[in-house]
């Protein structure tokens, strides 16, 4: 019998975003994110919601970092708003922005939270996108890198651990897609399918400019990490041909071959250059070495999976379909596939041949159709079964000598949940948006008993 009992090593934490949490949307100079322009515009996010007001933490974080504290966590992961430090992207640094990120992070010191600072988590400066279309464009990478130096150099005293970029794919591919109009997110529907590749290599450049930023501008040794979300192939059975098949087929699942394997060996994988033909991006001289910088710590986001095993076609391999009755959780992709937290950080040792590289969970969680019950309860059995078994997962992956290090929740606190506006909640505090009063949920408590613990409990 196992009690899934973790090192104390094992760090615990809880992850949020900016443009999800903070409101104050026009304060302190402020000016407007590309999720500010598509939000306000008819028809985009679910019930017309936006991110001006959200959680208010902009006002409420000492608050919230209680909360924080209650639960027991050590590790806080958060997005720095680039808009808030460049407000026209480029440029001028608004030091009103950067205090607010020095108040927020003193405030984690004092209560024994290290914070993790993710320097882009989808919020790009609407007047980069006036001016040159985003990530559309080459010259956002070095723009990127000016605002690392920018923040690092400022709050380089106080914060030591960096992440990059969040998720690449979500903010490109999706942002960019050619066969929707309009698209999930901001973005201007691109021509061709090669276009769209182009946005995320540009992202991918991004990331390596400003790792190259980060370690130049920071006053001491820091740790850098990228956050992805890569599409997790987990082996129906693990038998030696499920799991080949499943190692050949991370290359071609979602968009990993062309994100996380130049990002980790500097080359897009040859299955994903053969599939995309003429859709390749273009990639010029130096652009592979600039990508692949070495980092100090991967973050994946790990919410799904998908089943492959063995075929006899060309491949060797097929992605199995989910049906109807699988369970999921409150959004549509959100499948319950634990084994993919294991699988995911197995890949890295296995078919990405980095096996020293440390990685951590640096989000996983779930939206649930929450409701207060009249003693402000709110009884989230879904999400604790849900996390359980995800938190088993970590455990096999960590009892197996894996370097995973850590695991971050998403989220600390409901938000503002992009296109689906508040309507889904991911939080362990269910917050009342017409009060802005939060309240613990039962996940909360049995959170905060694993961290006590250190166990799954
Ligand atoms: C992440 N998928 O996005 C983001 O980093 C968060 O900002 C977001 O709130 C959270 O997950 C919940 O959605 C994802 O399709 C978007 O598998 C899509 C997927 C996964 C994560």
């Amino acid at each position: 019998m196992t009690s899934y009992q973790f090192p104390d090593t094992f760090r615990w934490g809880a992850a949020t975003a900016a443009y999800q949490i903070e409101g104050a949307a026009t304060e302190d100079g402020r000016k407007p994110s590309v999720w500010d322009t598509f939000s306000a515009t008819p028809g985009r996010t679910l019930n017309g919601d936006t991110g001006t007001i959200a959680c208010d933490h902009y006002h409420r974080y000492e608050a919230d970092v209680k909360l924080m504290a209650e639960l027991g966590i050590r590790h806080y992961r958060f997005s720095v708003s680039w808009c808030r430090v460049i407000p026209d992207g480029r440029g001028a640094v608004n030091d009103a922005g950067i205090d607010f990120y020095k108040r927020l992070v003193d405030c984690l010191r004092d209560h024994g939270i290290t914070p993790h600072a993710t320097l882009f988590h989808w919020d790009s400066p609407q007047a980069l996108e006036d001016r040159y279309g985003s990530w559309r464009s080459r010259e956002i990478a070095q723009d990127f890198a000016d605002y690392c130096t920018a923040v690092v150099t400022r709050l380089g005293d106080r914060v030591t651990s960096w992440m990059t970029i969040n998720e690449i794919a979500c903010f490109t591919h999706m942002g960019y897609a050619v066969d929707h109009d309009p698209p999930h997110a901001p973005g201007t529907r691109v021509r061709r399918s090669r276009d769209v590749w182009q946005t995320s290599h540009h992202a991918l450049l991004a990331h390596g400019l400003g790792c190259q930023a980060i370690r130049a501008a920071s006053p001491g040794p820091c740790s850098i990490a990228l956050v992805d979300n890569p599409a997790v192939t987990v082996p129906l059975t693990e038998s030696p041909a499920d799991i080949a098949a499943a190692q050949r087929a991370l290359h071609t699942c979602g968009a990993n071959g062309g994100i996380l394997f130049p990002a980790l060996t500097g080359a897009y994988s040859p299955a994903l250059l053969e599939q995309l033909g003429e859709d390749a991006p273009i990639v010029q001289d130096g652009d592979l070495e600039t990508i692949h910088q070495p980092i100090d710590a991967l973050g994946l986001n790990i919410y799904t999976g998908t089943y492959v095993r063995a075929a006899e076609n060309e491949r060797g391999y097929e992605f199995l379909e989910f049906s109807d009755t699988y369970p999921r959780l409150n959004m549509p992709w959100l499948w319950i596939v634990p084994d993919a937290i294991y699988w995911g950080v197995r890949h890295l040792r296995e078919t990405l041949n980095r096996p020293d590289l440390p990685v951590f969970i640096s989000e996983n969680g779930c939206a649930a159709p929450d409701r207060l019950t009249p003693q402000n309860e709110v009884l989230d059995t879904d999400r604790i079964l849900y996390l359980r078994q995800y938190f088993k997962s970590v455990h096999r992956a960590v009892d197996e000598g894996y370097p995973l290090h850590g695991y971050f929740i998403w989220s600390l606190m409901d938000n503002f949940e992009w296109a689906w506006g508040y309507d889904r909640r991911f939080g362990i505090i269910y917050v009342d948006y017409s009060t802005q009063r939060r309240f613990p949920k039962a996940s909360f408590h049995w959170y905060a008993e694993c961290i006590r613990q250190r166990r799954v409990v």
